[in-house]
Protein backbone atom coordinates (compact mmCIF):
# COMPACT_ATOMS: atom_id res chain seq x y z
CA UNK A 1 0.00 0.00 0.00
CA UNK A 2 1.19 2.87 -1.31
CA UNK A 3 1.59 6.09 2.09
CA UNK A 4 -0.56 8.23 3.06
CA UNK A 5 -0.98 12.06 3.18
CA UNK A 6 -3.26 12.64 5.36
CA UNK A 7 -2.02 15.59 7.85
CA UNK A 8 -4.91 15.46 10.12
CA UNK A 9 -5.00 11.74 10.57
CA UNK A 10 -1.04 11.76 11.16
CA UNK A 11 -1.46 14.63 13.49
CA UNK A 12 -4.02 12.68 15.41
CA UNK A 13 -0.48 10.27 16.17
CA UNK A 14 1.15 12.92 17.07
CA UNK A 15 -0.88 13.60 19.64
CA UNK A 16 -0.89 10.49 20.88
CA UNK A 17 2.76 9.65 20.93
CA UNK A 18 4.83 9.67 24.19
CA UNK A 19 8.29 8.96 22.52
CA UNK A 20 9.10 10.49 19.60
CA UNK A 21 12.10 10.30 17.37
CA UNK A 22 12.78 12.34 14.95
CA UNK A 23 15.55 11.18 12.02
CA UNK A 24 16.73 13.97 10.08
CA UNK A 25 19.08 14.71 7.21
CA UNK A 26 20.74 17.47 4.82
CA UNK A 27 17.41 18.77 3.14
CA UNK A 28 16.23 19.92 6.99
CA UNK A 29 18.82 22.35 6.73
CA UNK A 30 18.15 23.57 3.11
CA UNK A 31 16.31 25.70 3.56
CA UNK A 32 18.71 27.75 5.98
CA UNK A 33 20.87 27.98 2.93
CA UNK A 34 22.96 24.67 3.87
CA UNK A 35 23.52 22.74 0.98
CA UNK A 36 22.74 19.10 0.96
CA UNK A 37 25.02 16.33 0.40
CA UNK A 38 23.57 15.14 -2.99
CA UNK A 39 21.89 16.55 -5.97
CA UNK A 40 22.77 19.88 -7.41
CA UNK A 41 23.88 21.53 -4.35
CA UNK A 42 26.58 18.58 -3.87
CA UNK A 43 29.19 19.92 -5.66
CA UNK A 44 31.91 21.89 -4.26
CA UNK A 45 34.13 23.34 -7.49
CA UNK A 46 34.92 19.72 -9.40
CA UNK A 47 34.43 17.68 -7.26
CA UNK A 48 31.20 15.93 -5.55
CA UNK A 49 30.93 16.18 -1.23
CA UNK A 50 30.92 12.38 -1.17
CA UNK A 51 34.16 12.00 -3.10
CA UNK A 52 35.88 14.45 -0.18
CA UNK A 53 34.17 12.96 2.67
CA UNK A 54 36.62 10.25 2.49
CA UNK A 55 39.70 8.90 4.79
CA UNK A 56 41.67 8.54 1.20
CA UNK A 57 40.70 11.80 0.00
CA UNK A 58 41.91 13.50 3.53
CA UNK A 59 45.32 11.61 3.43
CA UNK A 60 45.73 11.58 -0.06
CA UNK A 61 45.44 15.86 -0.17
CA UNK A 62 44.58 17.13 3.59
CA UNK A 63 45.09 20.76 2.65
CA UNK A 64 42.33 19.78 -0.20
CA UNK A 65 40.13 18.46 2.35
CA UNK A 66 40.19 21.49 4.57
CA UNK A 67 39.38 24.06 2.18
CA UNK A 68 36.27 21.94 1.73
CA UNK A 69 34.96 21.69 5.24
CA UNK A 70 36.35 25.43 6.13
CA UNK A 71 33.58 26.66 3.31
CA UNK A 72 31.28 24.26 5.06
CA UNK A 73 31.87 25.51 8.81
CA UNK A 74 32.08 29.78 7.22
CA UNK A 75 28.78 28.72 5.23
CA UNK A 76 27.14 27.23 8.62
CA UNK A 77 28.49 30.35 10.70
CA UNK A 78 26.47 32.41 8.24
CA UNK A 79 23.07 30.55 8.20
CA UNK A 80 20.33 30.33 10.92
CA UNK A 81 18.14 27.72 12.08
CA UNK A 82 14.95 27.38 9.84
CA UNK A 83 11.10 26.82 10.64
CA UNK A 84 11.75 23.18 10.41
CA UNK A 85 14.50 23.30 12.99
CA UNK A 86 12.60 25.20 15.22
CA UNK A 87 9.61 23.78 15.34
CA UNK A 88 10.90 20.44 16.26
CA UNK A 89 13.06 22.47 19.37
CA UNK A 90 9.66 23.71 20.29
CA UNK A 91 7.45 20.59 19.82
CA UNK A 92 10.38 18.73 22.66
CA UNK A 93 10.26 21.84 24.85
CA UNK A 94 6.74 21.39 24.88
CA UNK A 95 6.42 17.96 25.18
CA UNK A 96 8.87 17.54 27.96
CA UNK A 97 6.44 19.79 30.18
CA UNK A 98 3.60 17.07 29.32
CA UNK A 99 6.11 14.13 30.12
CA UNK A 100 6.56 12.86 26.74
CA UNK A 101 9.81 12.78 24.91
CA UNK A 102 11.22 13.89 21.61
CA UNK A 103 14.62 12.84 20.52
CA UNK A 104 16.74 14.11 17.63
CA UNK A 105 19.42 11.72 15.51
CA UNK A 106 20.45 14.03 12.76
CA UNK A 107 23.28 12.87 10.26
CA UNK A 108 23.93 16.88 10.11
CA UNK A 109 27.42 18.10 11.48
CA UNK A 110 25.83 21.51 11.16
CA UNK A 111 24.86 21.85 14.50
CA UNK A 112 21.73 23.72 13.63
CA UNK A 113 19.54 21.33 15.50
CA UNK A 114 21.62 22.71 18.72
CA UNK A 115 21.43 26.39 17.85
CA UNK A 116 17.49 25.96 17.15
CA UNK A 117 17.24 24.43 20.91
CA UNK A 118 17.09 21.07 20.97
CA UNK A 119 18.46 19.69 24.02
CA UNK A 120 17.85 15.25 22.98
CA UNK A 121 20.14 15.16 20.20
CA UNK A 122 22.17 12.58 18.44
CA UNK A 123 24.78 14.02 15.92
CA UNK A 124 25.48 10.51 13.81
CA UNK A 125 28.47 11.99 11.38
CA UNK A 126 29.39 14.52 14.20
CA UNK A 127 30.19 17.72 13.79
CA UNK A 128 31.40 20.15 11.70
CA UNK A 129 32.64 22.60 15.00
CA UNK A 130 34.82 19.67 16.67
CA UNK A 131 38.18 18.48 15.67
CA UNK A 132 39.94 15.06 16.31
CA UNK A 133 43.76 15.42 16.22
CA UNK A 134 45.45 12.63 13.88
CA UNK A 135 47.85 12.24 16.51
CA UNK A 136 47.07 12.02 19.69
CA UNK A 137 42.68 11.53 19.49
CA UNK A 138 42.18 14.56 21.30
CA UNK A 139 38.66 16.09 20.55
CA UNK A 140 38.06 19.83 20.85
CA UNK A 141 35.06 22.05 20.49
CA UNK A 142 36.06 24.55 17.61
CA UNK A 143 34.22 27.80 16.71
CA UNK A 144 36.82 29.79 15.26
CA UNK A 145 36.49 31.65 11.97
CA UNK A 146 38.65 30.89 10.29
CA UNK A 147 39.88 27.74 12.15
CA UNK A 148 43.64 28.73 10.92
CA UNK A 149 45.33 31.74 9.69
CA UNK A 150 46.50 29.26 6.52
CA UNK A 151 42.78 28.07 5.65
CA UNK A 152 41.54 32.59 5.80
CA UNK A 153 40.37 33.49 2.44
CA UNK A 154 40.28 30.38 1.06
CA UNK A 155 38.01 27.26 0.03
CA UNK A 156 35.90 29.26 -2.74
CA UNK A 157 33.82 26.72 -4.22
CA UNK A 158 33.42 27.73 -7.75
CA UNK A 159 34.49 25.21 -10.16
CA UNK A 160 36.93 27.30 -12.03
CA UNK A 161 39.23 28.57 -8.61
CA UNK A 162 42.11 26.54 -8.26
CA UNK A 163 43.26 24.00 -4.95
CA UNK A 164 45.59 26.62 -2.73
CA UNK A 165 48.26 23.86 -2.21
CA UNK A 166 48.38 24.62 1.55
CA UNK A 167 51.25 23.30 3.13
CA UNK A 168 50.10 20.69 5.97
CA UNK A 169 52.21 23.08 8.67
CA UNK A 170 49.90 26.02 7.79
CA UNK A 171 46.60 23.39 8.34
CA UNK A 172 44.77 23.40 11.56
CA UNK A 173 47.06 21.85 14.44
CA UNK A 174 46.94 20.38 17.96
CA UNK A 175 47.14 22.43 20.68
CA UNK A 176 46.71 19.60 23.49
CA UNK A 177 49.93 19.20 25.50
CA UNK A 178 52.10 21.34 22.80
CA UNK A 179 51.27 17.89 20.74
CA UNK A 180 51.13 19.91 17.49
CA UNK A 181 49.64 16.82 15.66
CA UNK A 182 47.52 17.16 12.10
CA UNK A 183 43.66 17.99 13.19
CA UNK A 184 40.69 16.56 10.81
CA UNK A 185 36.97 17.68 11.28
CA UNK A 186 35.11 15.16 14.04
CA UNK A 187 32.91 13.88 11.49
CA UNK A 188 31.96 10.13 10.14
CA UNK A 189 33.52 9.65 6.65
CA UNK A 190 32.77 6.80 4.09
CA UNK A 191 34.22 3.61 5.51
CA UNK A 192 34.52 5.15 9.23
CA UNK A 193 32.43 3.56 12.02
CA UNK A 194 30.38 5.21 13.76
CA UNK A 195 30.34 6.04 17.41
CA UNK A 196 29.60 3.19 19.49
CA UNK A 197 27.81 5.51 22.34
CA UNK A 198 25.79 6.98 19.19
CA UNK A 199 25.06 3.47 18.08
CA UNK A 200 23.96 2.39 20.86
CA UNK A 201 21.86 5.60 21.91
CA UNK A 202 20.33 5.61 18.77
CA UNK A 203 19.12 1.89 18.88
CA UNK A 204 17.88 2.19 22.30
CA UNK A 205 15.74 4.70 20.95
CA UNK A 206 14.72 3.41 18.06
CA UNK A 207 13.47 0.44 19.73
CA UNK A 208 11.28 2.64 22.20
CA UNK A 209 9.88 5.14 20.24
CA UNK A 210 6.12 4.93 19.46
CA UNK A 211 6.05 7.11 16.41
CA UNK A 212 8.92 8.59 13.86
CA UNK A 213 9.74 11.09 11.49
CA UNK A 214 12.56 10.96 8.89
CA UNK A 215 13.20 14.30 7.42
CA UNK A 216 15.25 15.72 4.45
CA UNK A 217 17.19 12.48 4.14
CA UNK A 218 17.49 10.44 0.82
CA UNK A 219 17.96 7.32 3.16
CA UNK A 220 20.86 5.99 0.97
CA UNK A 221 23.60 6.41 3.78
CA UNK A 222 23.88 3.40 5.98
CA UNK A 223 23.50 2.80 8.76
CA UNK A 224 21.12 5.39 8.88
CA UNK A 225 18.83 4.16 5.95
CA UNK A 226 17.95 1.51 7.95
CA UNK A 227 16.82 2.67 11.17
CA UNK A 228 13.19 3.61 10.09
CA UNK A 229 12.71 0.72 8.37
CA UNK A 230 13.34 -1.05 11.40
CA UNK A 231 10.78 0.98 13.46
CA UNK A 232 8.36 0.75 10.43
CA UNK A 233 8.73 -3.61 10.54
CA UNK A 234 8.03 -3.04 14.12
CA UNK A 235 4.34 -1.88 13.35
CA UNK A 236 5.33 1.58 15.00
CA UNK A 237 3.75 4.56 12.69
CA UNK A 238 6.79 6.32 10.54
CA UNK A 239 6.20 9.62 8.33
CA UNK A 240 8.66 10.86 5.81
CA UNK A 241 8.78 14.38 5.11
CA UNK A 242 10.96 14.96 1.54
CA UNK A 243 10.84 16.98 -1.49
CA UNK A 244 10.86 13.60 -3.07
CA UNK A 245 10.41 10.20 -2.96
CA UNK A 246 13.35 8.18 -1.89
CA UNK A 247 14.31 3.94 -1.89
CA UNK A 248 12.69 4.10 1.85
CA UNK A 249 9.26 5.42 1.08
CA UNK A 250 7.33 2.36 0.36
CA UNK A 251 8.30 0.97 3.69
CA UNK A 252 6.38 3.56 5.48
CA UNK A 253 3.15 4.88 6.40
CA UNK A 254 2.89 8.76 5.51
CA UNK A 255 4.84 10.29 3.19
CA UNK A 256 4.41 14.26 2.83
CA UNK A 257 6.10 15.96 0.17
CA UNK A 258 7.40 19.44 0.32
CA UNK A 259 9.91 21.84 1.89
CA UNK A 260 10.05 20.51 5.48
CA UNK A 261 10.08 24.33 6.76
CA UNK A 262 6.21 24.17 5.80
CA UNK A 263 5.10 20.64 6.55
CA UNK A 264 7.36 20.09 9.91
CA UNK A 265 5.39 22.71 11.31
CA UNK A 266 2.04 22.27 10.15
CA UNK A 267 2.62 18.41 11.39
CA UNK A 268 4.03 19.25 15.14
CA UNK A 269 2.30 22.85 16.06
CA UNK A 270 -0.25 22.01 18.77
CA UNK A 271 0.06 18.24 18.22
C1 LIG B 1 14.41 18.13 1.38
C2 LIG B 1 14.51 19.52 1.28
C3 LIG B 1 13.53 20.30 1.95
C4 LIG B 1 16.13 18.64 0.15
N1 LIG B 1 12.55 19.69 2.65
N2 LIG B 1 13.45 17.55 2.06
C5 LIG B 1 25.30 -1.33 3.79
C6 LIG B 1 25.05 -1.41 2.42
C7 LIG B 1 25.82 -0.68 1.53
C8 LIG B 1 26.86 0.13 1.97
C9 LIG B 1 27.10 0.21 3.32
C10 LIG B 1 26.32 -0.53 4.22
N3 LIG B 1 26.77 -0.26 5.47
C11 LIG B 1 27.79 0.65 5.37
C12 LIG B 1 28.02 0.94 4.08
C13 LIG B 1 29.04 1.89 3.54
C14 LIG B 1 28.64 3.35 3.68
C15 LIG B 1 27.33 3.61 2.93
O1 LIG B 1 26.29 3.77 3.49
N4 LIG B 1 27.41 3.68 1.62
C16 LIG B 1 26.21 3.92 0.80
C17 LIG B 1 26.29 5.31 0.17
C18 LIG B 1 26.06 2.84 -0.21
N5 LIG B 1 28.50 3.73 5.10
C19 LIG B 1 29.53 4.00 5.84
O2 LIG B 1 30.67 3.95 5.39
C20 LIG B 1 29.29 4.37 7.29
N6 LIG B 1 30.15 3.61 8.10
C21 LIG B 1 29.88 2.34 8.46
O3 LIG B 1 28.81 1.82 8.27
O4 LIG B 1 30.95 1.69 9.07
C22 LIG B 1 30.93 0.27 9.10
C23 LIG B 1 31.06 -0.27 7.67
C24 LIG B 1 31.91 0.34 6.75
C25 LIG B 1 31.99 -0.15 5.44
C26 LIG B 1 31.19 -1.22 5.04
C27 LIG B 1 30.32 -1.80 5.96
C28 LIG B 1 30.26 -1.31 7.30
C29 LIG B 1 29.63 5.82 7.54
C30 LIG B 1 28.76 6.76 6.81
C31 LIG B 1 29.19 8.18 7.11
C32 LIG B 1 28.50 9.15 6.16
N7 LIG B 1 29.19 10.38 6.20
C33 LIG B 1 28.66 11.50 5.47
C34 LIG B 1 29.71 12.63 5.54
C35 LIG B 1 29.71 13.26 6.92
C36 LIG B 1 30.60 14.42 6.98
C37 LIG B 1 30.17 15.51 6.02
O5 LIG B 1 29.00 15.94 5.97
O6 LIG B 1 31.05 15.97 5.31
O7 LIG B 1 27.43 11.93 6.00
S1 LIG B 1 28.22 11.09 3.80
C38 LIG B 1 26.82 12.15 3.69
O8 LIG B 1 25.61 11.40 3.51
C39 LIG B 1 26.72 12.81 5.06
C40 LIG B 1 25.26 12.79 5.30
O9 LIG B 1 24.99 12.88 6.69
C41 LIG B 1 24.84 11.47 4.71
C42 LIG B 1 23.38 11.37 4.41
O10 LIG B 1 22.97 12.29 3.48
P1 LIG B 1 21.55 12.99 3.63
O11 LIG B 1 21.50 13.73 4.90
O12 LIG B 1 20.49 11.99 3.41
O13 LIG B 1 21.61 14.09 2.47
P2 LIG B 1 21.29 13.98 0.90
O14 LIG B 1 21.88 15.17 0.25
O15 LIG B 1 21.66 12.66 0.38
O16 LIG B 1 19.70 14.05 0.82
C43 LIG B 1 18.97 15.23 1.11
C44 LIG B 1 17.51 14.88 1.04
O17 LIG B 1 16.76 16.01 1.48
C45 LIG B 1 17.02 14.53 -0.38
O18 LIG B 1 16.21 13.36 -0.30
C46 LIG B 1 16.16 15.75 -0.79
O19 LIG B 1 15.07 15.40 -1.61
C47 LIG B 1 15.70 16.24 0.57
N8 LIG B 1 15.40 17.69 0.66
N9 LIG B 1 15.53 19.90 0.50
C48 LIG B 1 12.49 18.38 2.68
N10 LIG B 1 13.50 21.72 1.90
ZN1 LIG C 1 47.14 16.02 19.38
Amino acid sequence: MSPSNDMNAFREIVKKAKHIVILTGAGVSAESGVPTFRGAGGFWRTYQAQNLATPTAFHKNPGLVWEFYHYRRETVLSKNPNPAHIAIAEFEKRLSGEGRKVVVITQNIDELHRRAGTSDLVELHGSLFRTRCTKCDDVSSNYDSPICEGLRGKGAPDPNVENSCIPETDLPRCRKNNCGGLLRPAVVWFGEGLEEKDLTRSAQELEKCDLCLVVGTSSVVYPAAMFAPQVAARGIPVAEFNLESTPETINFGFHFEGQCGSTIPQALLDA
